[in-house]
């Protein structure tokens, strides 16, 4: 089996070609080239993988169309993940075009590509709870109305129909994952979820001394991006094309994330977090909480990791980061404080 991964050097695509890989498939990556490497997450797989060509990466962009569309068509592959995104929903406020065009076109480029080559391909478009707007306190699943707050959520909402429409139009094998918030140690510093680990294992390790959040009444649904990817591909093998929700069905405010991470060393996050509104959002998701009953029933998928043991995961790992970046300080290497200074 060959399977070709947009968003490969993300947090999703790394553990999802971990998996693929595991399970015997030829993986072929998308990577931007950009001026610093932006590998990180893969290059454990990249220095076993590539030497026998089970995993492969090409240079290309979502929003080059025609490089995607001969990569398709050279690569044959029996699958394609659409992972990749601009997937910071603050950014999304600030680069709302550039958001809009990769969550658009980029779906749509694969998906033309797909129809028109000679041979059955199975897609999987990675959208999101995001969608839903997260007005209300109801459990969210498929039959769920959209109500987006952002221009990520709006783009996303367009890839999700679009993969539908082909599927309905064209018979294409197009799968809607619609994914709640998932986590794990390669999560994007700036969400909130890492933000706050890396913070903790900094404080701990006594080199930072204050986390500046935001909302602390935002409540997510929060579960472990390794469980989340073994759904995706479980939706790719199931016998019809069809949309599927992931959640854990808790959901947990960013203020009890935090205790729960502080509470993890000893400290009260009362005496470490400020809130600041350079954080708040023009809009705001307040609530999530999903229902994947039909994911558990139908796929028999489950996630592992409950919310206590993912903080656990997240914290522990960025206490050993913290360690790393405490050796480097002595040495000079990098500046004492951390937070950045302008992505939200
Ligand atoms: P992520 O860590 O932010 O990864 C995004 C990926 O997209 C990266 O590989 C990035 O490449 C790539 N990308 C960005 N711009 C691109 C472009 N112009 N052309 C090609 N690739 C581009 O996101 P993630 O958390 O793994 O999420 C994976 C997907 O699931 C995304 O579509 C996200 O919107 C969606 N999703 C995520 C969650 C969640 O909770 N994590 C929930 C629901 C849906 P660089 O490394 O070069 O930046
Ligand atoms: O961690 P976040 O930035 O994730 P958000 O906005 O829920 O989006 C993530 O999940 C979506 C699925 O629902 C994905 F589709 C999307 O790609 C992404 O992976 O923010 C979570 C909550 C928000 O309500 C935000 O306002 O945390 C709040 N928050 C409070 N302080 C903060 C901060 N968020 C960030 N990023 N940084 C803060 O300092």
């Amino acid at each position: 089996m060959k399977a070709l991964i947009t968003g490969i050097t993300g947090q999703d695509g790394a553990y999802l070609s971990e998996l693929l890989l595991s399970h015997g498939y030829e993986v072929h990556g998308i990577v931007r080239r950009s001026s610093s490497f932006n590998t990180a997450r893969i290059d454990n797989l990249i220095s076993t993988h590539t030497k026998d060509n089970m995993l492969q990466l090409h240079y290309s962009d979502l929003l080059d169309s025609s490089s995607i569309t001969n990569l398709i068509n050279n690569v044959q592959p029996d699958e394609v993940y659409n992972l990749g995104a601009q997937s910071h929903v603050a950014v999304s406020f600030q680069n709302p075009i550039l958001t809009t065009q990769l969550g658009t076109l980029g779906s749509i480029t694969i998906l033309e590509a797909i129809r028109h080559l000679d041979k059955d391909v199975k897609f999987y478009q990675a959208s999101s709870s995001e969608m839903f707007g997260g007005s209300s306190k109801d459990m969210l699943n498929e039959n769920s109305v959209f109500d987006a707050k952002s221009p990520y959520g709006a783009s996303k909402v367009f890839a999700h129909e679009i993969t539908k429409i082909y599927r309905e139009s064209y018979n294409v094998f197009g799968v809607n994952g619609i994914l709640f918030n998932h986590e794990s140690p390669l999560r994007g510093e700036t969400f909130v979820t890492r933000k706050i680990s890396k913070a903790v294992g900094r404080i701990a390790a006594g080199i930072q001394s204050k986390l500046t959040l935001g909302n602390l009444d935002a409540s997510r649904d929060w579960g472990y991006a390794k469980d989340y990817v073994k759904g995706m591909w479980l939706m790719m093998q199931h016998n019809q094309a069809e949309d599927w929700v992931l959640a854990t069905g808790t959901s947990k405010t960013v203020r009890e994330f935090a205790e729960e991470a502080f509470k993890l060393v000893n400290l009260n996050m009362e005496d470490y977090v400020i809130t600041s509104e350079k954080y708040l959002r023009p809009n705001e998701v307040d609530y999530l909480l999903g229902d994947s009953s039909k994911a558990r029933n139908i796929l028999n998928w489950k996630p592992e990791v409950g919310f206590k043991e993912l903080v656990k995961i997240m914290v522990e790992f960025d206490i050993n980061e913290a360690k790393k970046d405490v050796a480097l300080l002595n040495d000079n290497l990098i500046s004492p404080t951390w937070e950045y200074p302008v992505v939200k």
